[in-house]
């Protein structure tokens, strides 16, 4: 962690390949794609791009089912365009980070066709192969009641015929778990490390690193879903006894030796205290880690296995109010790091999940959602559509719409559970609808003309363009004059947040008005004394704040005439519209 330490000021923009720009007209993403559009992504403001997995793989996961992690999925392009995309960012000063998933690999990783040969081969301890536990009548069954994460009413142990032994697979079957208690595991994942450093990467975003360490006893879990064999156990399998340890290895063997910025995906837990230690800045290990809190808000579990990613449970200004100050506070006082997202490829969109995305707000929705973004204190990741203020897919979409596997299997379970039951069945589709990982995953919209611009007319994109792109999309939004534009709105803010680094980046954090149960604000301080005022309704109401005593110069607001409101208000009252949010300078 020596050296000046750029990331901290880095904007990151995530590019899911799949969806983002088709060049050689196959109806996917490809990385000269991403190569095309650099010139967008730096007048935007962005620094560095965060690509999800371009690696050789079967696609059972869209990418985080690696098989060849030294090369590229074809139809993504080669070794070579990944060259000139890194050549060509850093023309414009820009850095590259690849996605790293090494918590599992796809089942036709060559190594784990290895394991799976022969109880015997050195390779078979790379995975977690276990035998069958027996019952009171004698069947043998897997070894603990543990479910899949992506899978089906499944175990997440399967059994392998020519063996007659059990692997273990947290998400899918296709991906199963390496083994870090092998050093020899702990050293290839050091090799990949080295292999794109040296090729000129800047840094890994880490997908699920918190699970590598798993509980080695393997007890069975809590029983929370009641009547089913198989339960969600990453109780014992997050942030795990080793986690620490094996982090360290890998920052001492690799990490330390490169200018370089690694950010840990760190779901199903989100103990602050914890984290801060994984990004403490002088024994901590990786530069900073994604929380889950924020974007599960809504997250409850249901009677479905697995399905609480895919609940609406109810959420309110103050629970938001606790998460962000919650990570913010411990964060800069306890000399740690934090990354901030609203959405990314397993998310919906940030807009259709946290505001409003009618066509009356959606563009208010984005704007504030932006606004509380670029004035809190961390890493900012915009993810791709993000800054156009992209929605969900529509509602009357079916259900053969969704191709992701979480989905699918999602809807298939549903179905097995409740068949014949058409409430059951409509409430579902609802909720693939708010919260399917799909709804990230929809084609960019470049411009108005066929397929959004993402591939020609007559190509069939992988998954079906939303219906929106005639009006939402990046050609109507980079036109300078267009107000109500929202990628106009983040470029203004990402710039402002960076002339004003020492408050907004690096500067302290106080919550204001704390009780108030429409409004989200907050004062933001640099060492200067300079303060910045960050006041955000959070309702679809009209909602009253109280201006502290001091007074308060507009800045910047989602309303086009913002700065009259704020200026000819009562001295001491202000009403905000719905969705508004502003920026002021304290007087
Ligand atoms: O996601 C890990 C993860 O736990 C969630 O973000 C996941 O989408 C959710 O639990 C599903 O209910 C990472 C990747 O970002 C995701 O795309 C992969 O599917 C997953 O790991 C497995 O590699
Ligand atoms: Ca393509």
């Amino acid at each position: 962690h020596s050296g000046h330490q750029w990331w901290k000021e880095a904007v990151v923009y995530q590019i899911y390949p799949a969806s983002f720009n088709d060049t050689n007209n196959d109806g996917r993403g490809d990385v000269n794609g991403v190569t095309e559009k650099l010139d967008y992504l730096k007048d935007l403001g962005v620094d560095v791009v965060w690509l999800s997995p371009i690696y050789d793989s079967p696609q059972v996961d869209n990418g985080y089912d690696i098989a060849d992690y030294k090369n590229i999925y074809p139809p993504y392009g080669t070794l070579e365009d990944v060259d000139r995309l890194i050549q060509e960012l850093g023309c414009r000063g820009m850095k590259l980070v690849m996605d790293l998933v090494v918590n599992h690999t796809s089942d036709q990783h060559p190594w784990f066709l290895e394991s799976r040969s022969s109880k015997t081969t050195p390779k078979r301890d790379w995975y977690i192969w276990k035998k069958p536990r027996y019952d009171a009548d004698g069947k043998p069954g897997p070894p603990n009641n543990w479910n899949q994460i992506l899978g089906e009413a499944h175990s997440a142990w399967i059994f392998d015929e020519a063996t007659q032994e059990y692997y273990f697979a947290a998400f899918t079957p296709q991906q199963p778990d390496l083994n870090w208690e092998n050093p020899d595991v702990r050293a290839a994942v050091c090799d990949i490390l080295r292999f794109w450093l040296d090729r000129g990467v800047a840094g890994f975003r880490m997908d699920v690193i918190n699970l590598i360490s798993k509980d080695q006893s393997f007890p069975d879990a809590e029983i929370v879903i009641p009547g089913q064999p198989f339960q969600p156990a990453t109780q014992h399998f997050a942030n795990g006894p080793r986690l620490h340890e094996f982090l360290g290895e890998i920052r001492r063997e690799v990490l330390d030796k490169y200018d370089q910025m690694t950010i840990g995906e760190m779901p199903f837990v989100y103990d602050d205290k914890e984290f801060l230690k994984v990004v403490h800045q002088n024994d901590g290990f990786l530069n900073m880690v994604f929380h889950f809190e924020l974007v599960d808000i809504d997250s409850k579990r249901g009677d479905v296995p697995g399905d609480s990613r895919m609940s609406m449970g109810h959420w309110d200004v103050s629970d938001l109010r606790r998460i962000i100050a919650r990570w913010q506070r411990v964060m800069i006082d306890g000399s740690g790091w934090n990354s901030l997202y609203c959405e990314n490829h397993d998310q919906p969109r940030s807009v259709s999940h946290f505001c409003d995305d009618s066509d009356e707000y959606r563009e208010y929705g984005s704007k504030l959602l932006a606004l509380m973004e670029a004035t809190l204190s961390g890493t900012i990741f915009v993810y791709q559509g993000e800054e156009l203020g992209m929605r969900n897919m529509p509602l009357e979409w079916g259900p053969e719409e969704y191709k992701d596997i979480e989905s699918v299997n999602y809807w298939k379970k549903v179905n097995e559970m409740y068949p014949n039951n058409p409430e059951r069945l409509q409430q579902a589709r609802r909720a693939l609808q708010a919260k399917a990982r799909d709804n990230g995953r929809t084609p960019m919209q470049w411009d108005g003309s066929a397929n959004g611009g993402f591939c020609p007319e007559g190509v069939t994109p992988w998954m079906r363009v939303n219906d929106d792109y005639p009006a939402v999309n990046a050609a109507a939004q980079t036109d300078p004059e267009a107000t109500s534009s929202v990628y106009n709105f983040w470029q203004k803010l990402l710039a402002l947040r960076k002339e004003n680094a020492g408050t907004f980046i690096h500067g302290g954090f106080e919550l204001v008005d704390g009780t108030n149960p429409h409004v989200l604000s907050y004062v933001r301080g640099a060492d200067s004394g300079e303060k910045w005022v960050v006041v955000l309704n959070f309702t679809g109401n009209l909602a009253a704040w109280e201006m502290p005593k001091w007074g308060l110069q507009w800045v910047v607001g989602n309303y086009a005439d913002g700065l009259d409101k704020a200026q000819g208000s009562d001295e001491c009252l202000i009403l905000l519209r719905p969705w508004e949010g502003i920026l002021a300078r304290q007087l």
